[in-house]
């Protein structure tokens, strides 16, 4: 059994990094919902998402998306988050927005577009060595609506030969993380619908490519803990996306859903050695708060990442391993579930008080008058990109 001080001590040491979009307006299709004293530039996403550090202690980074990110100055930013006490965590990119991508962007039939969205790319890789970031993170909407649109084994070949002049370009410890979803905004085929394209991608490229599991990117009861533990297996698991849906690719707060199911998650990641920092998965949060206030959304999403972590650290890992080699069925379940059932709200607040932080982040976010100042002093914040 994992002993109370190494559960404390792998608390403690968890990171979760936020999304810079997760600061600006978001919506729908239908309707991008303002709010009030949303940031109007980077530097203030980035003030922002020291707030949430700042309250929980969990959240040290913080991604950018290219171009809604675009800043002159890159290492002033991360200076920037320095003096803020955070870093600047993945680079997003973003090769779906112009009218170029209509028909894909690497994927793309047009030798012109195509060059287009790798330039970008190779791009976001010089923003990295400005921002120190380490990983390159990749999604692409690319695919087709019809049967008979484009030839989908010749799409493969443009994505493997992008991906391959994009990893080419990478340095030191930079790594190139690749994300899957299995419909949107392309309906019939996409490129890289799920973990097994991705996989299949990455092991061409290398060490250094890894796959990244978007909770939100998944057919409906697809077991997507199954997926963790053969991609921590194979040592492909890059990153996560957290996030929590009903429907199809929400972006609501992680743990809000399905709670168990991110339990579940962060119990493979735990028997598969991911939290320890040298595995090198990054847990990152991929959401949109529509209609709640941002800042607290991020924090409620922080503290249910880390209440799913501690219930699966305080999985008797010996007890669950004896029962099934006994093939003790309903023990091994009892196993899982005893620590699934444990309230351990009491652990962190111990654990944010030792570290000096008040033990409820929620309310002490409110107490702070962060809210009421920013609302005040921003005026036309921007959208954080669509729906996401
Ligand atoms: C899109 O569905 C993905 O989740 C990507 O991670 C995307 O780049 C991000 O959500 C921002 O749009
Ligand atoms: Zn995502
Ligand atoms: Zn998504």
């Amino acid at each position: 059994m994992t002993t109370a001080s190494a559960v404390r001590a792998a608390l403690k040491g968890q990171q979760i990094e936020t999304p810079s979009w997760a600061y600006g307006n978001s919506g729908t299709r239908f309707k991008v919902f303002a709010q009030q004293g949303v940031p109007r530039d980077p530097f203030e996403k980035i003030a922002d998402a020291a707030q949430v550090h700042a309250f929980t202690g969990v959240a040290p980074t913080v991604s950018l998306h290219i171009p809604w990110d675009k800043v002159a100055d890159y290492a002033a930013l991360a200076k920037h988050a320095a003096d803020l006490g955070v870093r600047i965590g993945a680079i997003n990119a973003n090769v779906f927005q112009d009218d170029d991508y209509m028909l894909g962007s690497v994927t793309n039939p047009d030798p012109r577009i195509r060059r287009k969205a790798v330039d970008h790319l190779l791009e976001c890789v010089d923003v990295m060595d400005g921002t120190g970031s380490r990983d390159l993170k990749l999604w692409f909407s690319d695919g087709t609506n019809y049967p008979g649109q484009d030839d989908i084994r010749a799409r493969q070949d443009r994505l493997a030969e992008a991906l391959a002049e994009v990893y080419a370009r990478l340095t030191g410890e930079q790594r190139l993380i690749l994300e899957y979803k299995f419909f949107e905004p392309a309906f019939y085929t996409t490129d890289v619908p799920d973990w097994g394209t991705a996989y299949a991608h990455c092991l061409k490229l290398g060490e250094r490519a890894k796959v990244v599991v978007d909770t939100g990117h998944h057919a409906p009861g697809t077991n997507i803990e199954f997926i963790v533990a053969f991609l921590l297996r194979e040592g492909k698991l890059g990153a996560f996306d957290f996030n929590s849906r009903f429907y199809a690719d929400d972006d609501l707060m992680v743990g809000a859903a399905d709670p168990f199911q991110l339990f579940r998650i962060m119990h493979e990641v735990v028997r598969g050695g991911g939290l320890d920092p040298a595995s090198e998965v990054a847990f990152m949060l991929d959401q949109c708060h529509n209609i709640e206030p941002k800042i607290p959304g991020q924090i409620r999403s922080v503290m249910n990442v880390q209440e799913a972590t501690a219930k699966a650290l305080l999985v008797d890992a010996d007890a669950l391993a004896a029962a099934q080699r006994a093939g003790d069925v309903l023990g091994a379940n009892a196993v899982l579930m005893d620590a699934y059932n444990t309230d351990v709200r009491a652990l962190l607040a111990e654990l944010r008080d030792e570290a000096g932080l008040a033990p409820d982040p929620m309310a002490a976010y409110a107490r702070s008058g962060y809210a009421e100042r920013i609302k005040a002093e921003r005026v036309g914040g921007t959208q954080a990109g669509w729906g996401a």
